[in-house]
């Protein structure tokens, strides 16, 4: 069978999911292997947060991945799409369909199309379903409603964090790397997962600083107290399988005791991990102490700290970003007794809208930051390539560094995901943020006299704080975001490499309409799928502002004979993002720490002492055109 015949017998299942009723497949018809699954009823809202939701999810997409061929598969995944919860049916088939060695090329539907309604305001749906009622002949778009305003300073951010691509990329980053992944049951080690979910998330609480540096506002405050009276949030999504808004969450409430764990319980895990990192090492459920080493220490924690199934002690340590979000998705109705629905923070398709989302990540990063510090800063050594020498480093693009940003139209389709009674196509409008294309021109001296293989590091940060003071190096080193990363073999004596933005390590290559993948588009027979993982490329630069904000490049190259990774690749399938999202099937391709050379802390006051020959600093404007 081809692999377009295989999508073509998929993509029904992911098809008005919002439409299931509540009827089940009889018991005398289901495979039995899908017995005993089930116990998170339709229409309720599914968390891959909740351990309990989480369980359920992760029987069924090892079900679904032990399946013995395609057939045996299909037989399963239509069964399960009508017996099992629809969020938690779409989490278990796209982590069945990404891994199985039989589904190779088949494309997983965007997020954002399947569940349209957790990215398209409630009002904004509830328009769509006038019009098409009224114009059932003809196609419909519907301007998106804002969900606030500006007597809620956060509201200004509301372009950043409820940008469709930025949400589907978090949605589809916990679909490559589940929390309950279990190694030997899907055959498959994800190499460095733990230190992904710290770098990953260290990366979003980042881009979300320079985004709110670029619209003037301070640095966010990190969560810190559990007892802290919280800012409000109300998402405006409303849960067309459950019909209930998702919760929004009044200003002043602070977290709550839940029915499977208390704020206490939290307050104890986090203690306990601090206390590993300022000792060095964490105890195992056997009463092993595993040291927190420079090349394991955040892939440890970032497993510990999430929790995830490769957790060293989930019993002594417990789950404390996990339930972390589930909490917070919960403070308006903690026991339950209301039967409301949780908030966004629930589901990390969701999750990111919400301005808790980053102070309580940065609240996890400063966990990391701790282990962090415990390690040397890079010495002069660490940071050297020999020989190699940055001259010059420019970003082309219309003006030469100076890069404009603007907001730009697009259309979400919503007909497949919601059933509107039409065969018709019902669209949303809205904006986002959107950069000019550019170019790096890097010139670089080889002066070893032989060839040079170089692992080109790219970062951007801001160059002034809030009150635009010169940002100390340690403090921009927080904000730093990463470009790109790419290898280049540097001839001896000059070179220029030129290289295209759309090019980024960090960005997703393409992401396929549900109409397209119906008409065959996207399916690669070779197998080299993108896993729809990866920082929307509209999103690669921070807004910046209407003067022209100053930020800091770096460029930095180091030796890829001692970065390469045995058997790592940066070709193939769900390669496109491997910064952020790394290779399936495959090793990290880069042996440094993740967020290298800016995941240590930095005495030196001044960015330029810090900086060794083989690396640059340029400065460069952002400009916000509107
Ligand atoms: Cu992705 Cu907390 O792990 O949102």
């Amino acid at each position: 069978m081809t692999v377009k015949e295989k999508q073509a017998r998929l993509l029904p299942l992911f098809e008005k999911l919002t439409a299931l009723t509540h009827e089940r497949i009889p018991e005398d018809q289901l495979d039995p292997r899908l017995k005993g699954l089930a116990h998170l009823p339709r229409g309720t809202l599914f968390s891959c947060f909740h351990e309990e939701h989480l369980e359920e999810a992760t029987h069924l997409y090892e079900i679904l991945f032990g399946a013995k061929d395609f057939e045996d598969f299909m037989i399963l995944a239509k069964q399960a799409h009508d017996l099992v919860n629809e969020g938690l049916f779409v989490y278990a088939i796209s982590v069945a369909i990404l891994h199985r060695e039989d589904c190779h090329g088949v494309v997983i539907p965007p997020i954002e199309e399947i569940f349209p309604d957790r990215f398209v305001s409630a009002e904004t749906i509830n328009h769509a379903v006038k019009e098409a009622a009224n114009h059932p002949d003809k196609d419909i778009v519907v301007k998106s409603e804002e969900t606030g305003n500006i007597l809620d300073e956060e509201y200004k951010l509301a372009y950043f964090r409820e940008d469709v691509g930025a949400n589907a990329h978090h949605w589809h980053w916990h679909i490559v790397y589940p929390a309950t992944w279990k190694p030997l049951v899907m055959k498959q080690t994800k190499d460095r997962k733990g230190e992904l979910f710290y770098y990953m998330h260290q990366q979003m609480c980042a881009r979300y600083d320079c985004e709110r540096l670029s619209i003037g506002l301070q640095r966010m405050i990190p969560f810190h107290n559990f007892e802290e009276p919280l800012e409000g949030y109300a998402p405006h999504l409303t849960s067309l399988v459950s019909g209930l808004n998702y919760a929004s969450r009044p200003e002043g409430f602070s977290l709550r005791d839940l029915k499977d764990v208390d704020v206490q319980e939290m307050i104890r895990w986090r203690e306990r991990i601090l206390e590993g990192i300022h000792l060095g090492y964490v105890i195992d459920s056997t009463g092993t102490h595993i040291p927190l080493d420079k090349d394991h220490g955040a892939d440890i924690l970032g497993a510990l700290i999430e929790s995830s199934y490769e957790s060293k002690n989930a019993g002594f340590y417990g789950s404390l970003h996990n339930w972390g979000h589930v909490m917070m998705a919960r403070v308006h109705d903690p026991d339950g007794r209301f039967q409301e629905n949780p908030g966004v923070m629930s589901d990390t398709s969701t999750s990111i809208r919400d301005p808790i989302f980053y102070r309580y990540h940065r609240f996890v990063d400063n966990i990391f930051q701790d282990f962090k510090l415990s390690l040397n800063p890079y010495t002069k050594e660490e940071l050297d390539f020999p020989g190699i020498e940055v001259v010059n480093v420019t970003v082309t693009a219309k003006v030469p560094n100076l890069v404009t940003t603007y907001l730009k139209e697009a259309e979400l389709e919503l007909h497949h995901g919601i059933d509107f009674g039409t065969t018709h196509s019902v669209k949303a409008a809205y904006k986002h943020l959107d950069h000019e294309p550019f170019a790096y021109n890097i010139s670089v001296e080889n002066k070893t006299g032989g060839v040079k293989t170089a692992t080109v590091r790219i970062f951007l940060a801001p160059k002034h704080d809030e009150l635009g003071n010169l940002l100390e190096p340690d403090d921009q080193r927080r904000l730093a975001i990463e470009l790109d990363k790419f290898v280049y073999e540097l001839a001896a004596g000059k070179n220029v490499i030129a290289h295209d933005h759309r090019d980024s390590s960090v960005t997703v290559s393409k992401i396929y309409t549900f109409s397209q993948i119906q008409a065959g588009e996207g399916v690669h027979e070779d197998g080299s799928e993108s896993c729809s993982c990866g920082w929307p490329e509209h999103m690669l630069l921070p807004r910046g502002n209407f003067k022209g904000m100053e930020f800091h490049l770096f460029v930095i190259l180091t030796d890829h004979d001692q970065d390469a990774v045995e058997g790592a690749t940066t070709k193939g399938s769900c390669a496109d993002a491997f910064s952020y999202c790394g290779v399936k099937d495959h090793k990290y391709p880069d042996s440094k720490a993740m967020g290298f050379p800016f995941d240590r802390h930095i005495v030196n006051h001044d960015i330029h002492g810090f900086l060794p020959s083989n690396a640059s600093v340029t400065e460069v404007k952002i400009k916000f055109t509107g």
